[in-house]
């Protein structure tokens, strides 16, 4: 089945000197990639070359050469084009200089959609990207499509492009870092779910990063389809630049064409024909956040011919992403939720407000340059009382006097945070680590950060059951 037709994008690679900046995920998907188009490769990393010793086998493997430790002239002599990671900025001197000499540049999600033989759904937002992905790839795998989920979610895409056939769909989660280099990629279905401040070590500016999450719609043509949030203000400005067909989705107003609320129900109306979905509390998903993510999903994927069914047995079906307002245990009476992969306020926020019951909300890490004051607020009348952690611990505490908020504790680490959220919350209260803030302060990510979370409940769980 070839719902769309793909026009001709390739890029001739062989022969071709390429430099790959950042050896992570991305860098080595791509290393491998361009190697085995024939690419001559060189692949740069800051970091020194024992960080990397398990991946240079590998380059040797392939062919590659590698220059570790810094970005420098090395990089640019002889390129002919620059491979960029999503986690290395156009900012960066060495990548500036190689602008300025005129050597072309690309990311990886260019690369990959170059060759890629499938159209691609891809979502981008602030917030729930790696959830609305997960969740528009379980309904359309309901329907019985081969679906390939790749991009900011864990996968570069250039690693799985071997998997990819014609017949497939490709669903990507992309990131303003990732949509910082693209040129032509463009996505048959377009999702943009909200847009808050993040990043804003990366990007100078909140203005610039939201322009860096119009760019998903950027080439896309008539025949597309952007999916848009009509709540959010920084979405608004969205609606009249995309030259293709606008589907909103509302939490607010009921729509005449989209996704929307419809008192007890959800529903979607398309073309005239509107469709209501089973009870909202029949979705395994709650939360104000959560129903952003299953409207997008929903509209997304009936635009792609999902059922009804297909939605409803998803919905029943999908478990949330680890880290992620995830449970934990419940320790006398106590239940403990880890939101590692809460990295900005609003997606604090949304945590705070997904529960009735009093909140001991544990939070800090490596700021973004992001404001607090916001959350200070919703902190000061959402929790009961606040452990601070990590680098902003001086911000957020701040953040949360000037909105109101008294009980305040600083804590040296999850095993104190932890006991001491314990030893302080009542039968029925909700432990809540959410940290608004990147791990990188004190982890390699949100991942290795919520672990460490989770082993210090289980920890308390196990003394409390001895004791
Ligand atoms: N590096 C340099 N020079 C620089 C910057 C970085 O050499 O100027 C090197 C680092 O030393 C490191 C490597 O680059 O060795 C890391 O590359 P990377 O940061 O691009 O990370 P990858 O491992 O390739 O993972 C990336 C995404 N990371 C970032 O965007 C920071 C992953 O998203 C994504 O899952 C993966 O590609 C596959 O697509 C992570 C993320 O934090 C989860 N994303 C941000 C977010 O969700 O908020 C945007």
């Amino acid at each position: 089945m070839q719902i769309f037709q793909e026009p001709e994008k390739n890029l001739v690679l062989n022969g071709r000197r390429v430099t790959v900046f950042g050896l992570g995920k991305t860098g080595l998907a791509c290393a491998r990639f361009l190697s085995n188009q024939g690419a001559r490769v060189l692949v740069t990393d800051r970091r020194s070359p024992s960080e990397h010793a398990p991946n240079l086998p590998l380059l040797a493997q392939w062919g590659c050469q590698w220059e570790l430790g810094e970005h420098g002239e090395r990089a640019l002599s002889g390129a002919e084009l620059l491979l960029l990671s999503p986690g290395v900025s156009l900012d960066n001197d060495i990548v500036k200089e190689g602008i300025g000499r005129g050597i072309p540049l690309m990311g990886e999600i260019e690369l990959a959609y170059r060759f890629c033989p499938a159209p691609i759904v891809a979502v981008t937002g602030t917030n729930g990207k790696g959830t609305t992905t997960r969740l528009i790839a379980a309904i359309l795998r309901e329907k019985g499509l081969p679906v390939h989920v790749a991009g900011n979610i864990g996968t570069p895409l250039v690693e799985g492009l071997h998997l990819i056939g014609p017949d497939s769909l490709v669903v990507l989660e992309v990131s303003s870092f990732q949509l910082e280099t693209i040129s032509s990629f463009r996505p048959r279905v377009a999702v943009l779910l909200n847009i808050s401040e993040d990043h804003l070590d990366r990007h100078p500016d909140f203005e610039t990063y939201r322009k860096m999450k119009e760019r998903l719609f950027e080439y896309q043509e008539p025949s597309d389809c952007a999916v848009l949030n009509a709540d959010d203000p920084a979405v608004a400005p969205v609606f009249s630049k995309v030259r293709c067909p606008c589907l909103p989705f509302s939490q607010k107003k009921s729509l005449e064409e989209g996704a929307f609320f419809e008192g007890e129900t959800w529903a979607t109306s398309l073309r005239g024909e509107k469709v209501t979905y089973g009870a909202r509390a029949r979705a395994s998903l709650s939360g104000r956040h959560n129903w952003e993510n299953i409207l997008a999903a929903t509209l997304a994927s009936v635009v792609l011919g999902a059922r009804p069914d297909d939605v409803q047995r998803a919905l029943e079906n999908f478990n949330l992403e680890h880290h992620r307002i995830e449970y934990v245990a419940t320790i006398r009476g106590v239940t403990f939720y880890d939101d590692s992969k809460g990295t900005n306020p609003s997606a604090t926020q949304a945590a705070l407000e997904s529960f009735s019951s009093p909140v001991i909300l544990i939070a800090g890490g490596k700021n973004k340059k992001l404001d607090f004051t916001h959350l200070g607020s919703v902190i000061a009348s959402r929790a009961k009382c606040l452990l601070l952690l990590g680098e902003s611990a001086d911000e957020l505490e701040h953040a949360a006097r000037k909105g109101g908020m008294r009980a305040i504790e600083r804590v040296a680490d999850f095993r104190e945070a932890v006991k001491r959220a314990g030893e302080m919350a009542s039968p029925a209260d909700v432990v809540l680590f959410s940290p608004a803030c990147a791990s990188f302060d004190m982890f390699r990510n949100a991942e290795e950060r919520g672990e460490v979370f989770q082993a210090e409940v289980r920890r308390l769980a196990s003394e409390i059951q001895i004791s």
